[in-house]
């Protein structure tokens, strides 16, 4: 529930521009303990992705009594049918205001969404910073509006290295960032968009499975608090070397949970797995990239800017690139870290 906290407006209508980015785990979130609250099993750690972002703004108009206020959400130009995500986020609002407001959401992204590349959690992260700054809701209350459209939306409300926790009985599920982008300058991430032409469970289905059916879930579980220290210290010294191993082991993890829950579920390809190979044979000497993969194909490389060349023209000469039907790769983007969401108009 929304904390109630009573607000004092005079406008009918506020509007509302801001960006928000998608972020990328190195220890993944996959699993709920409560879908009501969408609380997750256990804690999880992401990276905002600069170069990215969802453009969201928000109309909010004030509703005359009587009247049933309509909401709407249209992106990339796309009017969508509103789901029960949707319509939680909006009621939670509604139920702690004054008076009854309707909301209108219009969102573009700057990368495909089709893609798999975590657009929902850019694209409810920057609802909920729209809500909760028309609003003047507190943290806590937009950090839970952004779960409540997607669990992983909560990491892209803060900058840097976020820490999404999971909570207990004395304390709510809440997020945390330990360090800004700031901190490590020469961190920079390759994202490979790969050619994928199966439709691949959803992670909301994927993850409900996961925790019904793996047994090497409660592994991972019991894992996660060491893991997550371990790239929490990693990053602070800017060991990149540990803390490249320890994301690669996670993602492994990640996948090999997946295969282990039952029927399996498969989120990569062999271009995925060409991909690994790739990252290990460039680490022989030395590790100087790591892999991520998140519920789909594309990879999330980090590395160093000192390594970025040889590393990208290494992927130009492994495999090809382009739209057409037969490419292994879609697109090769680079970015840097990035921060949280922010209004703009
Ligand atoms: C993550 N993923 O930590 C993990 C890794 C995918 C694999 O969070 O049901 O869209 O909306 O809470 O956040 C994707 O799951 O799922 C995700 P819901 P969400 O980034």
């Amino acid at each position: 529930m929304i904390e109630n906290k009573r607000q004092k407006m005079d406008e009918n209508e506020i509007r509302i521009t801001v960006e928000a980015h998608p972020n990328i785990a190195l220890i993944k979130y996959w699993g709920k303990k409560s879908e009501t609250e969408m609380t997750p099993l256990n804690d999880s750690i992401s990276l905002a992705i600069d170069i990215f972002h969802a453009k969201t703004t928000l109309t909010a108009r004030r509703v005359e009594e009587g009247e049933e206020s309509v909401d709407t959400v249209s992106i990339n130009g796309r009017e969508i049918t509103l789901n029960t995500r949707f319509n939680r986020v909006f009621k939670s609002v509604r139920d702690r205001l004054d008076s009854s407001w309707s909301f209108s959401i219009s969102s573009s992204t700057n990368f495909p969404v089709a893609a798999g590349l975590a657009s929902s959690a850019a694209g409810f992260a920057a609802i909920a910073f729209a809500l909760g700054k028309a609003f003047d809701l507190s943290q806590t209350d937009i950090e839970r509006l952004a779960r409540y459209g997607s669990g992983s939306a909560s990491r892209s409300g803060l900058p840097g290295l976020v820490q999404w926790k999971k909570g207990d009985e004395k304390e709510e599920s809440s997020v945390l960032s330990h360090f800004p982008s700031s901190h490590w300058p020469d961190l920079r991430l390759v994202i490979l968009v790969v050619k994928d032409e199966e439709k691949s469970i959803s992670s909301k289905e994927g993850m409900e499975r996961t925790a019904r059916t793996s047994e090497l879930l409660q592994d991972r579980i019991r894992r996660n608090p060491a893991r997550i220290q371990g790239i929490i210290d990693s990053f602070a010294s800017r060991d990149f070397s540990t803390l490249a191993e320890l994301t690669m082991r996670d993602s492994n993890e990640f996948h090999a949970v997946c295969l282990d829950s039952y029927p399996p579920i498969q989120y990569l390809n062999t271009t995925s797995w060409s991909i690994i190979n790739l990252v290990h044979s460039f680490n022989k000497e030395s590790v100087r990239a790591a892999y991520t993969f998140d519920a789909g194909p594309n990879a999330c490389i980090f590395t160093l800017k000192e390594y970025m060349d040889e590393f990208v023209s290494l992927v130009h000469s492994s495999f090809s690139i382009g739209d057409s039907i037969e490419k292994e790769l879609r697109s090769v983007h680079i970015s840097t870290l990035g921060d949280g969401p922010k209004v703009v108009e």
